[in-house]
């Protein structure tokens, strides 16, 4: 294995593999004990959201060198060209296994199809690509469609609770990367909910990236536009907080005793602690501590056993009424 590895180097004309190497160190770096390491090469998308910074931590911290790892990790930057670069690179270097979250579903046929021809397995985490399913060996991440399904549940559930299931409601959405994975399932999930309601009238479905300031901007134009809005849905906790900064400085409030009803995905830390004070109604939970199930199953391929095509994470939703207990645990 080291031995393609320092032939995909030559190739690479010196990769980065070596760049992390101590000058002069290259025999030890050879040594018997590093030998036994899996080399695996991880292109991350970007590093957008609170939630892709604990995926990205959960990761580093999990693929180790005491874990028996070799890590190479990439960041994209929200570029998919970034990433196929990324690719290309893991394969002239012959890593043993290719990690990726694709930015968006579509465009990877070719450069899976040079990491099949170079033998190479690639596992998708958190975001899937639209493929044959021959080109990748499986896919560990969260049930997206499932998520928006449940946000379009929840809000049901609340409308009857409050004695405002016949009402006209009118509702905006704020979207992720448009062709994401995670913009894809949450906007079908709900969608699907809200098109057995009659009186639930999406007004507008705007992307805002996933980030906190084109959320902020995205909602500035909702509230020009639209007088009377019942319902934001937004695609991440970093909208979100986009979301509120807009509102806030309208003197508009959200929440359990708010003008407007807020439903938010991921439940970080920081939007958990808003639920507890009844200023996010719901948070449907999108779990990033992905380090685990990822090595979990390198072990097993490395070992020859089966592993799922889909593999998908634990996941919850979380309201005023349960936050409390999991808010001394959240870590990210
Ligand atoms: O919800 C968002 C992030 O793909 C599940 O990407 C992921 C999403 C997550 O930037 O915060």
């Amino acid at each position: 294995m080291l031995a393609c590895l320092l032939i995909g180097i030559l190739l690479a004309g010196c990769g980065s593999f070596w760049d992390v190497m101590p000058q002069g160190k290259e025999e030890d770096a050879l040594s018997d004990a590093e030998e036994d390491l899996i080399v695996v090469g991880f292109s991350q998308l970007g590093s957008e959201s609170v939630w892709r910074t604990a995926n990205s931590e959960s990761i580093q911290g999990t693929l180790t060198r005491e874990n028996g790892f070799f890590l190479e990790f990439n960041n994209a930057r929200q570029k998919q060209d970034n990433q196929i670069k990324a690719i290309r690179g893991f394969i002239s270097q012959r890593v043993d296994y290719i990690v990726f979250s694709p930015v968006t579903e579509e465009g990877w046929e070719t450069v899976l199809q040079e990491a099949k021809d170079a033998g190479i397995p690639v596992i998708l985490v958190d975001r899937k690509a639209s493929v044959d399913e021959s080109l990748y060996t499986t896919w560990v991440g969260s049930d997206m469609r499932k998520e928006g399904e449940n946000a379009g549940i929840w809000l049901e559930e609340y409308l009857r609770q409050t004695g405002r299931s016949d009402e006209e409601i009118n509702i905006v959405v704020l979207q992720g990367t448009i062709g994401s994975s995670s913009q894809i399932g949450r906007t079908e999930g709900f969608d699907a909910i809200a098109g057995a309601h009659p009186n639930w009238h999406i007004l507008q479905q705007e992307p805002a990236d996933f980030t906190t300031a084109k959320g902020k901007e995205v909602m500035e134009q909702f509230l020009r536009k639209y007088p009377n809005i019942d319902v934001v849905v937004s695609q991440n906790d970093d909208m979100t907080f986009g979301v509120l900064q807009a509102m806030d400085e309208k003197g508009i409030t959200t929440g359990v005793n708010g003008d407007v009803i807020l439903i938010s995905f991921d439940a970080v830390r920081e939007a958990l602690e808003m639920v507890a004070q009844g200023v996010i109604n719901v948070d449907v939970e999108c779990n990033p501590v992905q380090g685990e199930y990822i090595a979990d199953i390198l072990y097993r391929l490395e070992n020859n056993e089966m592993v799922e095509k889909e593999n998908c994470v634990k996941e919850q939703i979380f309201t005023p009424e349960n936050v409390g207990e999991y808010l001394d645990t959240r870590t990210y």
